[in-house]
Formats: C-alpha cells, structure tokens, sequence
C-alpha cells in the first residue's frame, strides 16, 4: 500500500475553483459557452466547477486516454468517446484536470479546432510546468503543482484514488 501526502486540500481546491469560476463568469457574461469535460478525470473538477458560475452553460464530454495504467504518458492519445454535438460556431471551453506533458490538449486543440468553433479556451484545475513536452496557452490555470504524481479529486493511478477529497502526492 502506497503513503500519500496532501499537496492540496479540499478546502484549498475548493476556494480556488470559486475564484476561477467567478472570472470565467465575468469573462463570459451574457453568453453560454459549451464546457467540454476531458474524461475521466476532470469529471470531479468540472462537476464542481460549473456550480460556482452564474452564466448558462452546456456541458459535453470527451473521453480520452493517454496514460493507462502507468504514470508516464505514453504519448499516444486516442478518443474513447467523442462528444455528442457539433460544436461549430460554439464557445468551447475545454476542462481539464491536469495538463502535463500537453500531449493531451495539444491533441484535443488541434481536434476541436479543425471543427470550427467561434472560440476555444483551456480551463485546468492543475499544471505541471515542467513536465511540458509540447507548449499551448492554458487560459484559466488553478495551480501550478511541482513535478510529482497526483491522486485523488477525479486523478487516478490505475483508476484507484478518485474519490480522494484532497489531492495527494503518491509515493511508491
Ligand atoms: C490524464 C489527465 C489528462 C492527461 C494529461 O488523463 O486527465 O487528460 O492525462 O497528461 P498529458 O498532459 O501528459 O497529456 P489519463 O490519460 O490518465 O486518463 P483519465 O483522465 O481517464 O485518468
Ligand atoms: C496525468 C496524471 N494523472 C494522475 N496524476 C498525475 O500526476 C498525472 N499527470 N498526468
């Protein structure tokens, strides 16, 4: 059985999604952006998120795997499930758990642009900066975490640890 370290509290997390979801309602007053949950992970943060804003959404959700079962990305991204609607001439806001190496996002980037939505904007609860292989703008950014393996708030390790209110650092 792994230790695990809290690196963010779920009062902490809590607070900060609150800031972010009043910003991005001030950015998006008076209109209604699609979000686009990045499953699995970001099911929890999305969940929450979407509660603090005060702006209409809709929401859909991607799903997408790149890691497996191991904690290194394989860089290979396929889509699981895609989404359900078209999102041309859409506000899209993709949401995302965690954007480390970027392979992921740099992916969905390229895939939901060629399908022509008005806008498209990253939303991640967390970044690890230096793991980045490939470099995009990540427009609303919860925390900047050090380069360590998370678990917990909807972040896995073999799909254990979800459920975890606070996110830990797992150590092996
Ligand atoms: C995780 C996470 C991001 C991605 C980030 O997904 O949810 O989508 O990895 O990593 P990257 O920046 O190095 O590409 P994962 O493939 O583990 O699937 P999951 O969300 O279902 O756990
Ligand atoms: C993906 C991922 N999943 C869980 N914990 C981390 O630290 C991760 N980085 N990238």
């Amino acid at each position: 059985m792994e230790n695990k370290e809290v690196l963010l509290s779920a009062e902490q997390i809590d607070q900060r999604i609150q800031e972010m979801a009043k910003q991005i309602s001030r950015d998006y007053q008076g209109k209604r952006p699609l979000l686009v949950g990045i499953l699995k992970g970001a099911f929890v943060f999305l969940s929450d998120l979407i509660r603090y804003l005060d702006i209409p959404v809709e929401i859909d959700f991607i799903a997408v795997s790149s890691y497996g079962a191991d904690t290194s990305s394989s860089g290979v991204v396929r889509i699981l499930k895609d989404l359900e609607h078209s999102i041309q001439g859409k506000e899209v806001l993709i949401v995302e758990d965690i954007v480390d190496t970027g392979l992921t996002l740099n992916y969905l980037i390229d895939n939901l642009s060629s399908r022509q939505p008005k806008s498209l904007k990253v939303i991640t609860l967390l970044d690890k900066p230096d793991r980045r292989k490939v470099e995009m703008k990540v427009d609303y950014c919860g925390f900047k975490i050090p380069d360590r393996f998370v678990i917990g708030y909807g972040l896995d390790y073999g799909e254990d640890y979800r459920q975890l209110t606070d996110l830990c650092i797992l150590e092996p």
